[in-house]
């Protein structure tokens, strides 16, 4: 028994919790009470082993890894779980190995709070009921018929009487019943995306493959922590580089723990400011003429007067913006010191050696561009790589790698799974999203005028006021009725993950009905009025996962589902038949066929780093046993064995064919090898950006990288700026990614909340000057919401600047309007900014003492266990 548990069983928490944990040992003889009976013994012990056996299980979350999770099956539970050992680990040729968090998966399958049966909210009914008893209401067990009955009527009602329009959300069998509502923008990618495909045509979203990282001299990570955000190998990858010698630097507002781990420098700057960081750089090198002047003439636009894009002002150029030429205002160091934070010596240091260390890899991660205006950053990050031309050459490369570029792998993808072969479905309602293939829909196309839906941070504000912003369509009317989060896969928990919590409850406790499924009782189930019970993956017919490029894990099913849990699926097609679909329209193919046409489709590189082959042989007796519709193939690796392994990895080493050198054959000859941008080039200068933007309607940005202080930025912590007098919400949040979770995932699995726990970090001199000291429970408030945490002290926090990690479970006071879990988005606002991004990163607090009772570790928290 772990030390946890039996600490949990000892203090008995609640009796509620109490009785949720014996609940759930008693309930079906297929959930832990074997695990706990028997493991104390160690004969018993033994026997287990004997009768167990390993399978490759899912894992999979919305981290970026896709690791390899094995779990030791005997009698119906996992008894533990371990991870790649399927060869043996090399740098070239590295273990998928997992991390605290996939190797937790048992805890929240077996969790005692999985959600066990469909259930109810007490005082709902058609239409609503009792509305604002959401997130407090009881739970009622109903059972599954009654469920999906209630859904299905309710669905009808709703559709027939304010139609398709009034539902938010989307999903195979809501699009086959004529669409919904949906919430787009730009949450992960903050503001890079629009950037990204106009400057660059996408062109700096591809990474040099991680082989090539070796080969350079310098590593600028800007705000980024792969040790905590790149699940898997990256970070492993990239003390590869420096053990060749590439010199680390990290711009962060804290030293990180990947700063720890890799950094040789530290580069201090404030949130939301980067911009001007890099324009002060950009001052010192255009002063001393260290940028790569040949290679901005051959390969961008919009640099100096004589470079600019056909049809721009001459005078709008990004050189004299940073001179002054035109404002009056010189960007030196010393102006954007006063800005970021850093100290005008260590910006100029820092320019003079991205300037003059070749090759050199400047890359950011999303973080800087989760920020009101985001755009700004990425122009100028852009536009200060470019100068010091480091473009299109081995150990060189300008930009965003961590999560995007092949989740930090850069590179091709070596190998990959096919299609599950279900066909995709058109929301009627916003007809060029192709439902299932999201591409063109995440990166800002379709063009503005389809947008139909609202951008995420305007969701809880269209419920309220009933209208919403159509971009170019200018301002129309809705009225939202249900909130529909019965997924087909694995969703969402946006009411917990999107900026305004405090609003979005409102929003919720305002619409007819709110339905969702799930796993455990995350935020959006909470106040939610029917939760059905899903299978987790594990529970499931295998898949393909994929994340590092050069592997891909083929899953089993585990165990048989717990308790009343059923597939997303079965419930779609349950729910289909009663609102008058065929499930088999809906769902023209079961889901061993889906693994096995993704197995029949997996295709991997030839040695020649260019062509792809099929991966999988199949025989007749495969199609035969699997009892699927199939054609025999010839590949590299067997049916059965690949299943067996649960992984398929391509070996790598220094001379292989597969390294890539991004851009490359554009740098030499830019005539011959345009770009997808405007110009061809890259755009210093860049109007359709500006244009784009604009017709979003919420903020606009000049086509070249300035700084315009952003809305809750730091010029906001002051009543008055020139003379720096703080104002009432004189910090600065951001909202980082946590090793605890995956997003909201995990949260709720206390051994993890043990292992990290969610504290509120700020530096010991503001800590001092408040009375504040490590340990104390301090209450943030920020303009849009409340919530208490233990305050952990430290030197590695630039002073002004607060963080906490994003995901925790919020869990509102319902007298105080406190949450006490420490949800980084009952503090971050829903401004509407860019192309919807959302602008979490900037965001405004004050911190003080809390008066009320200290907190309680939330690793000894009540768990949400209903039944
Ligand atoms: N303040 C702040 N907020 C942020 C961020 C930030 O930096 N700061 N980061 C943002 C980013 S980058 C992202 S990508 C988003 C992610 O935001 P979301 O995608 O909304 O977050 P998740 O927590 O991954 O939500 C997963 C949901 O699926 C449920 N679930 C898990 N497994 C299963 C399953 O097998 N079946 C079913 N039916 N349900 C399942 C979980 O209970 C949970 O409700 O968060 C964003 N939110
Ligand atoms: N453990 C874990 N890993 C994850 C996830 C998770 O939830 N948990 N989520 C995954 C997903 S979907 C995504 S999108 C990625 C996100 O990963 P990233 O985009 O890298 O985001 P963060 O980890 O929040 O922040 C990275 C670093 O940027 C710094 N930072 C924050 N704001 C700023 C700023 O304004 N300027 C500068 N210079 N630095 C700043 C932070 O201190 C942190 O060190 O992570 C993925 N990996
Ligand atoms: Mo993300």
């Amino acid at each position: 028994m772990s030390n946890f548990i039996k600490k949990a069983m000892e203090q008995k928490l609640s009796r509620k919790a109490f009785l949720g944990w014996s609940a759930a040992l008693t309930t079906a003889a297929v959930v832990p009470s074997y695990g706990l009976k028997q493991i104390d013994s160690k004969a018993a012990a033994e026997q287990l082993e004997e009768e167990g056996k390993w399978v490759t299980a899912s894992c999979w979350h919305n981290c970026g890894g896709r690791c390899l999770n094995k779990a030791f099956v005997v009698g119906g539970i996992v008894t533990k779980q371990k991870t790649d050992d399927t060869h043996k680990d090399s740098p070239d040729y590295p273990q998928q190995r997992g991390c605290a968090r996939g190797r937790s998966q048992r805890h929240q399958v077996f969790g005692a709070d999985r959600i066990k049966y469909p259930m109810k909210r007490k005082h709902w009914e058609p239409g609503g009921g009792k509305k604002e008893l959401r997130g407090r209401d009881e739970w009622v067990r109903i059972s599954w018929d009654e469920a999906l009955d209630l859904v299905a009527e309710e669905l009808k009602r709703v559709k027939s009487k304010y139609g398709n329009e009034s539902i938010l959300g989307t999903s195979r069998l809501i699009n086959h019943y004529g669409g919904g509502l949906v919430r787009w923008g730009s949450s992960s990618s903050g503001a890079w995306g629009k950037p990204q495909e106009h400057m660059t045509g996408f062109f700096s979203w591809s990474a040099n493959d991680r082989m090539d990282w070796r080969n350079a001299k310098l590593i600028v990570m800007w705000g980024s922590n792969p040790a905590w955000s790149s699940a898997g190998s990256p970070t492993y990858n990239l003390l590869q580089a420096k053990k060749a010698g590439a010199k680390f630097i990290f711009v962060d507002p804290q030293i990180s723990p990947s700063m720890k781990t890799l950094g040789d420098q530290y580069i201090p700057c404030r949130p939301g400011t980067d911009a001007a960081l890099l324009i002060g750089m950009a001052y010192h090198m255009i002063e001393n003429n260290l940028q790569d002047q040949d290679f901005l003439n051959r390969c961008t636009v919009g640099f100096d007067k004589d470079h600019m894009p056909e049809g721009a002002d001459p005078n709008e150029n990004f050189k004299d913006y940073v001179l002054g030429t035109y404002d009056g205002i010189a960007k030196t160091p010393e102006w954007a010191s006063e800005i970021c934070g850093t100290n005008p010596a260590v910006i100029r240091d820092f320019a003079q050696q991205i300037a003059t260390t070749k090759p050199m890899i400047f890359t950011s991660s999303f973080a800087p561009a989760r920020t009101y205006r985001g755009q700004q950053f990425c122009q100028a990050f852009l536009t200060v790589g470019w100068m010091t031309g480091n473009v299109g050459k081995s150990g060189a490369g300008v930009w965003t790698n961590n999560y995007a570029s092949n989740q930090s792998y850069g590179g091709k993808t070596l190998v990959r799974g096919g299609g599950r072969g279900l066909p995709p479905v058109f929301n009627p309602l916003f007809p060029s999203v192709t439902y299932g293939a999201y591409d063109g829909y995440r990166f800002g196309k379709p063009k503005n005028t389809d947008f139909h839906g609202m951008a995420y941070t305007e969701t809880y504000d269209a419920i309220l006021n009933n209208e919403y912003h159509a971009t170019v369509r200018g301002k129309v009317p809705c009225d939202i009725r249900m909130i529909w989060l019965i997924r087909d896969g694995s969703g969402y928990n946006y009411l917990n993950q999107s900026s305004g919590i405090m609003k979005g409850i409102k929003a919720f406790r305002k619409v007819d009905a709110v339905f969702t499924n799930d796993i455990a009782l995350s935020t959006i189930s909470k106040y939610a009025d029917i939760v059905l019970p899903a299978t987790t993956e594990w529970e499931k017919e295998g898949m393909i996962k994929s994340g590092n490029p050069e592997a891909i894990i083929v899953t089993k099913k585990v165990i048989e589902p717990l308790f009343e849990a059923r597939t997303e699926e079965w419930m779609d097609r349950e729910l289909a038949k009663r609102i008058g679909l065929n499930p088999d329209e809906v769902y023209p193919i079961n889901e061993k066929q889906q693994l096995f046409n993704s197995l029949a489709g997996a295709q991997v590189i030839k040695a020649d780093g260019n062509d792809y082959e099929a991966l999988v042989t199949i025989t007749a007796k495969d199609i035969k046993n699997w009892g699927v519709d199939g054609k025999p193939q010839k590949g590299k690796i067997s049916l059965e064995e690949l299943v067996e392994k649960g992984s398929f990895q391509v070996p790598r080493s220094p001379n292989d064919n597969f390294t890539v050198i991004q851009g490359e054959a554009f740098v030499k000859d830019p005539i011959a090898n345009p770009l997808t941008t405007k110009s061809g080039k890259l755009e210093i200068h860049c109007q359709s950006l500006s244009d784009d933007i604009a017709a979003y309607g919420f903020t606009t940005i000049p086509p070249i990288a300035k700084y315009e202080p952003p809305v809750e930025g730091v010029e906001d912590t002051y009543k008055d700026w020139n003379k720096k007098i703080k104002g009432d919400y004189p910090f600065q949040l951001y909202t980082i990614h946590y090793a605890r979770r995956s997003h909201s995932v995990f949260d709720n699995v206390p051994q993890l909340r043990e292992a990290f726990p969610q504290e509120f970090v700020m530096n010991k001199r503001d800590a001092n000057e408040l009375g504040l000291k490590d340990g104390d429970t301090v209450l943030i408030e920020s303009r849009h919401g409340k919530v208490i945490r233990p305050l952990f002290v430290t030197e590695t926090m630039m002073p002004g600047v607060v963080t906490l990690g994003e995901g925790a479970w919020v869990e509102i006071d319902e007298e105080t309007g406190i949450d006490k879990a420490g949800a980084t988005n009952t503090l971050c606002g829903t401004h509407l900014s860019g192309q919807g991004e959302e602008p979490w990163n900037t965001t405004n607090v004050r911190v003080e003492k809390y008066k009320g009772k200290a907190l309680l570790p939330d690793a000894e928290w009540q768990q949400r266990i209903i039944f």
